[in-house]
Protein backbone atom coordinates (compact mmCIF):
# COMPACT_ATOMS: atom_id res chain seq x y z
CA UNK A 1 0.00 0.00 0.00
CA UNK A 2 1.81 3.23 -1.10
CA UNK A 3 1.91 5.64 2.09
CA UNK A 4 2.67 9.34 1.81
CA UNK A 5 4.34 10.80 4.62
CA UNK A 6 3.01 14.79 4.19
CA UNK A 7 6.20 16.22 5.93
CA UNK A 8 8.76 14.83 4.00
CA UNK A 9 7.08 15.73 0.86
CA UNK A 10 9.24 18.85 -1.14
CA UNK A 11 7.47 21.92 -2.18
CA UNK A 12 4.73 21.27 -4.55
CA UNK A 13 4.19 23.15 -7.74
CA UNK A 14 0.59 21.82 -8.28
CA UNK A 15 -2.37 23.49 -9.02
CA UNK A 16 -5.97 22.81 -8.08
CA UNK A 17 -9.25 24.82 -9.31
CA UNK A 18 -11.58 25.44 -6.41
CA UNK A 19 -15.21 25.94 -6.98
CA UNK A 20 -17.18 26.88 -4.12
CA UNK A 21 -20.98 26.56 -4.29
CA UNK A 22 -21.70 27.22 -0.53
CA UNK A 23 -22.71 25.36 2.70
CA UNK A 24 -21.66 25.58 5.72
CA UNK A 25 -17.84 26.02 5.33
CA UNK A 26 -18.64 29.39 4.41
CA UNK A 27 -21.86 30.32 6.29
CA UNK A 28 -21.79 32.88 9.43
CA UNK A 29 -24.52 33.24 12.10
CA UNK A 30 -27.44 35.42 11.72
CA UNK A 31 -31.30 36.01 13.17
CA UNK A 32 -32.56 33.27 10.87
CA UNK A 33 -29.87 30.60 10.87
CA UNK A 34 -26.27 29.94 8.93
CA UNK A 35 -26.69 31.87 5.74
CA UNK A 36 -23.66 31.85 2.88
CA UNK A 37 -22.11 35.43 2.60
CA UNK A 38 -20.58 36.27 -1.09
CA UNK A 39 -17.04 37.20 -1.36
CA UNK A 40 -15.70 36.67 2.11
CA UNK A 41 -14.27 33.25 1.99
CA UNK A 42 -10.80 33.57 -0.56
CA UNK A 43 -9.69 36.14 1.90
CA UNK A 44 -10.07 33.26 4.88
CA UNK A 45 -8.48 30.85 2.81
CA UNK A 46 -5.61 32.57 1.92
CA UNK A 47 -4.80 33.48 6.06
CA UNK A 48 -5.19 29.83 6.97
CA UNK A 49 -2.41 28.15 8.47
CA UNK A 50 -3.33 24.90 7.16
CA UNK A 51 -2.50 26.04 3.48
CA UNK A 52 0.61 27.77 3.83
CA UNK A 53 2.37 24.39 3.98
CA UNK A 54 5.04 24.10 1.24
CA UNK A 55 3.47 20.52 0.26
CA UNK A 56 0.45 22.45 -0.23
CA UNK A 57 -0.45 23.61 -3.96
CA UNK A 58 -1.65 26.80 -5.41
CA UNK A 59 -4.93 27.44 -5.91
CA UNK A 60 -7.65 29.25 -7.74
CA UNK A 61 -10.83 29.48 -6.06
CA UNK A 62 -13.98 29.76 -8.29
CA UNK A 63 -17.05 31.29 -6.32
CA UNK A 64 -20.74 30.60 -7.34
CA UNK A 65 -22.98 33.88 -7.33
CA UNK A 66 -25.60 32.81 -5.69
CA UNK A 67 -23.76 30.77 -2.34
CA UNK A 68 -26.54 27.76 -2.40
CA UNK A 69 -27.32 25.58 1.15
CA UNK A 70 -26.78 22.39 -0.56
CA UNK A 71 -30.65 21.86 -0.20
CA UNK A 72 -31.33 23.98 -3.16
CA UNK A 73 -28.84 22.73 -5.03
CA UNK A 74 -30.66 21.25 -8.50
CA UNK A 75 -29.14 18.82 -11.20
CA UNK A 76 -28.59 22.19 -12.89
CA UNK A 77 -26.11 22.88 -10.79
CA UNK A 78 -24.61 19.71 -11.13
CA UNK A 79 -24.34 20.50 -14.71
CA UNK A 80 -22.57 23.56 -14.01
CA UNK A 81 -19.97 21.97 -11.73
CA UNK A 82 -19.20 19.64 -14.30
CA UNK A 83 -19.15 21.72 -17.46
CA UNK A 84 -16.81 24.34 -15.27
CA UNK A 85 -14.67 21.17 -14.15
CA UNK A 86 -14.43 20.38 -18.02
CA UNK A 87 -13.74 23.69 -19.10
CA UNK A 88 -10.20 24.34 -16.80
CA UNK A 89 -9.29 20.98 -17.00
CA UNK A 90 -6.21 20.85 -19.16
CA UNK A 91 -5.32 24.06 -16.79
CA UNK A 92 -5.15 22.21 -13.52
CA UNK A 93 -4.04 19.26 -11.88
CA UNK A 94 -7.13 18.67 -9.57
CA UNK A 95 -10.45 19.48 -8.55
CA UNK A 96 -11.96 20.43 -5.13
CA UNK A 97 -15.46 21.45 -4.72
CA UNK A 98 -16.35 23.17 -1.74
CA UNK A 99 -20.32 22.02 -0.84
CA UNK A 100 -22.80 21.87 1.53
CA UNK A 101 -22.85 18.58 2.88
CA UNK A 102 -26.47 18.10 2.81
CA UNK A 103 -26.49 17.09 -0.71
CA UNK A 104 -23.01 16.71 -1.22
CA UNK A 105 -23.43 12.71 -1.95
CA UNK A 106 -26.12 13.25 -5.15
CA UNK A 107 -23.69 16.47 -6.80
CA UNK A 108 -20.86 14.33 -6.20
CA UNK A 109 -22.46 10.99 -7.77
CA UNK A 110 -23.82 13.11 -10.72
CA UNK A 111 -20.14 15.01 -11.43
CA UNK A 112 -19.12 11.35 -11.68
CA UNK A 113 -22.09 10.48 -14.09
CA UNK A 114 -21.33 14.13 -16.35
CA UNK A 115 -17.62 12.99 -16.66
CA UNK A 116 -16.96 9.50 -17.78
CA UNK A 117 -13.46 8.97 -18.32
CA UNK A 118 -12.36 11.56 -15.92
CA UNK A 119 -8.09 11.45 -15.54
CA UNK A 120 -8.11 13.71 -12.70
CA UNK A 121 -9.25 13.82 -8.98
CA UNK A 122 -12.74 15.73 -8.39
CA UNK A 123 -12.94 15.91 -4.53
CA UNK A 124 -16.10 17.22 -2.96
CA UNK A 125 -15.42 18.56 0.86
CA UNK A 126 -17.50 20.66 3.37
CA UNK A 127 -17.64 21.52 6.84
CA UNK A 128 -20.26 20.65 9.83
CA UNK A 129 -19.28 23.53 11.90
CA UNK A 130 -18.40 27.34 9.27
CA UNK A 131 -15.02 28.17 9.46
CA UNK A 132 -15.75 31.42 10.97
CA UNK A 133 -16.88 29.41 14.65
CA UNK A 134 -14.11 27.62 17.05
CA UNK A 135 -13.81 23.89 16.43
CA UNK A 136 -14.64 24.42 12.71
CA UNK A 137 -14.31 21.14 10.57
CA UNK A 138 -13.46 23.69 7.78
CA UNK A 139 -9.54 23.63 7.87
CA UNK A 140 -8.72 19.88 8.22
CA UNK A 141 -11.57 18.94 5.73
CA UNK A 142 -10.35 22.02 2.93
CA UNK A 143 -6.29 21.18 3.51
CA UNK A 144 -7.12 17.21 3.22
CA UNK A 145 -8.76 17.76 -0.10
CA UNK A 146 -6.74 20.50 -1.61
CA UNK A 147 -3.89 17.92 -0.43
CA UNK A 148 -5.32 14.54 -2.14
CA UNK A 149 -6.18 16.59 -4.72
CA UNK A 150 -2.45 17.35 -5.52
CA UNK A 151 -0.86 14.08 -4.50
CA UNK A 152 -3.03 11.04 -4.07
CA UNK A 153 -3.34 10.33 -7.82
CA UNK A 154 -6.34 9.11 -7.81
CA UNK A 155 -8.40 9.49 -11.20
CA UNK A 156 -12.10 9.50 -10.15
CA UNK A 157 -14.59 11.84 -8.09
CA UNK A 158 -14.56 11.27 -4.22
CA UNK A 159 -15.76 13.12 -0.83
CA UNK A 160 -13.00 14.50 1.63
CA UNK A 161 -14.10 14.26 5.10
CA UNK A 162 -13.19 13.71 8.70
CA UNK A 163 -9.67 12.27 7.70
CA UNK A 164 -11.63 9.88 4.84
CA UNK A 165 -11.60 10.28 1.13
CA UNK A 166 -14.84 8.43 -0.13
CA UNK A 167 -16.07 7.12 -3.30
CA UNK A 168 -18.63 9.49 -4.76
CA UNK A 169 -20.09 5.82 -6.18
CA UNK A 170 -20.90 4.60 -2.87
CA UNK A 171 -20.66 7.95 -0.63
CA UNK A 172 -24.02 8.59 1.50
CA UNK A 173 -24.25 11.35 4.14
CA UNK A 174 -25.15 9.48 7.44
CA UNK A 175 -24.92 11.44 10.09
CA UNK A 176 -26.58 15.32 10.31
CA UNK A 177 -24.36 17.39 12.91
CA UNK A 178 -21.14 15.11 13.34
CA UNK A 179 -18.08 15.54 12.22
CA UNK A 180 -17.34 12.50 10.14
CA UNK A 181 -21.00 13.28 8.23
CA UNK A 182 -19.79 10.67 5.53
CA UNK A 183 -19.72 6.60 4.93
CA UNK A 184 -19.40 4.65 2.55
CA UNK A 185 -21.75 1.24 4.07
CA UNK A 186 -20.52 -0.84 0.79
CA UNK A 187 -16.98 0.13 0.14
CA UNK A 188 -13.53 0.91 1.44
CA UNK A 189 -12.43 4.53 1.93
CA UNK A 190 -9.80 5.12 -0.86
CA UNK A 191 -7.44 7.31 1.21
CA UNK A 192 -7.37 7.69 5.20
CA UNK A 193 -5.63 9.77 6.98
CA UNK A 194 -3.94 8.98 10.16
CA UNK A 195 -1.27 10.29 12.45
CA UNK A 196 1.47 9.97 10.17
CA UNK A 197 0.54 8.75 7.12
CA UNK A 198 -1.79 9.35 4.43
CA UNK A 199 -2.79 5.60 3.61
CA UNK A 200 -3.37 4.99 0.07
CA UNK A 201 -6.11 1.63 -0.74
CA UNK A 202 -5.52 -0.22 -3.45
CA UNK A 203 -8.61 0.68 -5.38
CA UNK A 204 -8.30 3.74 -6.69
CA UNK A 205 -8.21 4.46 -10.06
CA UNK A 206 -5.00 6.31 -11.04
CA UNK A 207 -4.35 9.48 -12.70
CA UNK A 208 -3.74 9.20 -16.21
CA UNK A 209 -4.86 13.05 -16.98
CA UNK A 210 -6.91 11.85 -19.89
CA UNK A 211 -10.34 14.67 -20.53
CA UNK A 212 -12.96 13.19 -19.68
CA UNK A 213 -16.26 13.54 -21.87
CA UNK A 214 -18.93 15.88 -20.59
CA UNK A 215 -22.09 14.25 -20.55
CA UNK A 216 -25.72 16.52 -20.41
CA UNK A 217 -28.63 15.79 -17.56
CA UNK A 218 -31.87 14.42 -19.00
CA UNK A 219 -34.65 16.09 -17.53
CA UNK A 220 -36.57 13.39 -15.86
CA UNK A 221 -39.76 12.86 -13.54
CA UNK A 222 -37.97 10.57 -11.32
CA UNK A 223 -39.68 9.79 -7.65
CA UNK A 224 -38.33 7.45 -4.61
CA UNK A 225 -40.63 5.47 -2.39
CA UNK A 226 -40.23 4.19 0.62
CA UNK A 227 -41.74 1.45 1.41
CA UNK A 228 -43.24 0.62 4.90
CA UNK A 229 -45.78 -1.61 6.90
CA UNK A 230 -49.17 -0.21 7.00
CA UNK A 231 -48.95 1.66 3.40
CA UNK A 232 -51.99 2.24 1.62
CA UNK A 233 -51.67 0.53 -1.33
CA UNK A 234 -54.78 2.08 -2.99
CA UNK A 235 -53.48 5.79 -2.98
CA UNK A 236 -50.03 3.95 -3.76
CA UNK A 237 -51.38 2.42 -7.14
CA UNK A 238 -52.89 5.97 -8.11
CA UNK A 239 -49.54 7.53 -7.29
CA UNK A 240 -48.24 4.74 -9.41
CA UNK A 241 -50.25 5.46 -12.17
CA UNK A 242 -48.96 9.23 -12.58
CA UNK A 243 -46.54 9.96 -15.63
CA UNK A 244 -43.53 9.24 -13.90
CA UNK A 245 -40.37 8.64 -16.05
CA UNK A 246 -38.57 6.15 -13.01
CA UNK A 247 -39.91 5.02 -9.76
CA UNK A 248 -37.04 4.06 -7.45
CA UNK A 249 -38.40 1.74 -4.56
CA UNK A 250 -36.46 1.59 -1.70
CA UNK A 251 -37.81 -1.65 -0.35
CA UNK A 252 -37.05 -4.19 2.71
CA UNK A 253 -33.89 -5.85 3.54
CA UNK A 254 -32.39 -7.67 0.39
CA UNK A 255 -35.29 -6.31 -1.50
CA UNK A 256 -38.18 -7.46 -0.52
CA UNK A 257 -41.67 -6.09 -0.93
CA UNK A 258 -45.25 -6.78 0.88
CA UNK A 259 -46.74 -9.32 -1.90
CA UNK A 260 -49.99 -7.07 -2.00
CA UNK A 261 -52.37 -7.93 -5.08
CA UNK A 262 -52.95 -4.13 -5.32
CA UNK A 263 -49.23 -2.77 -5.31
CA UNK A 264 -47.90 -5.84 -7.62
CA UNK A 265 -50.37 -5.35 -10.26
CA UNK A 266 -49.77 -1.36 -9.94
CA UNK A 267 -45.95 -1.78 -10.20
CA UNK A 268 -46.46 -4.21 -13.41
CA UNK A 269 -48.71 -1.72 -14.90
CA UNK A 270 -46.61 1.11 -14.79
CA UNK A 271 -43.75 -1.13 -15.60
CA UNK A 272 -45.71 -2.08 -19.04
CA UNK A 273 -46.62 1.61 -19.40
CA UNK A 274 -42.50 2.35 -19.63
CA UNK A 275 -41.94 3.98 -15.85
CA UNK A 276 -38.38 2.38 -14.95
CA UNK A 277 -38.94 1.03 -11.48
CA UNK A 278 -35.92 -0.06 -9.56
CA UNK A 279 -35.92 -2.19 -6.26
CA UNK A 280 -33.42 -0.58 -4.01
CA UNK A 281 -33.24 -1.52 -0.12
CA UNK A 282 -33.23 0.86 2.02
CA UNK A 283 -30.95 -0.77 4.49
CA UNK A 284 -27.59 1.24 4.29
CA UNK A 285 -25.41 -1.88 3.81
CA UNK A 286 -25.39 -4.95 1.42
CA UNK A 287 -27.75 -5.20 -1.68
CA UNK A 288 -30.39 -6.67 -3.40
CA UNK A 289 -30.80 -10.51 -4.35
CA UNK A 290 -33.99 -12.29 -4.88
CA UNK A 291 -33.84 -14.37 -1.76
CA UNK A 292 -37.36 -14.32 -1.04
CA UNK A 293 -40.59 -14.45 -2.57
CA UNK A 294 -40.50 -10.57 -1.76
CA UNK A 295 -38.04 -9.99 -4.11
CA UNK A 296 -39.17 -13.03 -6.70
CA UNK A 297 -42.41 -10.71 -6.66
CA UNK A 298 -41.18 -7.43 -7.51
CA UNK A 299 -38.41 -8.73 -10.20
CA UNK A 300 -42.07 -10.51 -11.90
CA UNK A 301 -43.63 -6.84 -12.27
CA UNK A 302 -40.67 -5.72 -14.28
CA UNK A 303 -38.71 -4.04 -11.32
CA UNK A 304 -35.45 -4.38 -11.41
CA UNK A 305 -32.49 -4.64 -9.02
CA UNK A 306 -30.22 -2.11 -8.56
CA UNK A 307 -27.55 -4.15 -6.76
CA UNK A 308 -25.40 -2.08 -3.82
CA UNK A 309 -25.89 0.91 -5.64
CA UNK A 310 -26.75 4.13 -3.34
CA UNK A 311 -29.76 6.82 -4.03
CA UNK A 312 -27.81 9.26 -5.18
CA UNK A 313 -25.62 7.18 -7.44
CA UNK A 314 -29.29 5.53 -8.65
CA UNK A 315 -30.89 9.20 -9.04
CA UNK A 316 -27.66 9.75 -10.92
CA UNK A 317 -27.35 7.23 -13.01
CA UNK A 318 -31.10 7.93 -14.16
CA UNK A 319 -30.71 11.67 -14.71
CA UNK A 320 -27.41 11.26 -16.63
CA UNK A 321 -28.80 8.00 -19.16
CA UNK A 322 -26.23 6.17 -17.60
CA UNK A 323 -26.40 2.58 -17.38
CA UNK A 324 -28.48 0.90 -13.87
CA UNK A 325 -27.07 -1.95 -13.66
N1 LIG B 1 -27.27 22.84 5.25
C1 LIG B 1 -25.85 22.79 4.97
C2 LIG B 1 -25.67 22.55 3.48
O1 LIG B 1 -25.83 21.46 3.03
C3 LIG B 1 -25.20 21.69 5.80
C4 LIG B 1 -23.69 21.67 5.76
O2 LIG B 1 -23.04 22.10 4.84
N2 LIG B 1 -23.05 21.10 6.79
O3 LIG B 1 -25.42 23.49 2.75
Amino acid sequence: MPVFRPGLLAMTSKRIFVIYTGGTLGMQPTPRGYQPLAGWLEQQLRQLPELQQPEMPEFVLHEYAPLLDSSDMQPQHWQTIAADIHAHYDDYDGFVVLHGTDTMAYSAAAVQCLLPGLGKPVLFTGAQIPLAEAGSDAPANIRNALYAAAHSGIAQVGIVFHRQLLPAEYATKVDAQGLAAFAAPNAKPLLEWTDKYLKLSELVHVKNGDKPELKSIVAQKVAVLTLHPGMDFELIAQWLAQPWDAVILQTFGSGNAPQHPTLLSALKDASARGVRIINRSQCARGDVRTTYGGAYALADCGVVAAGDQTLEMLLARLMTNGFLV
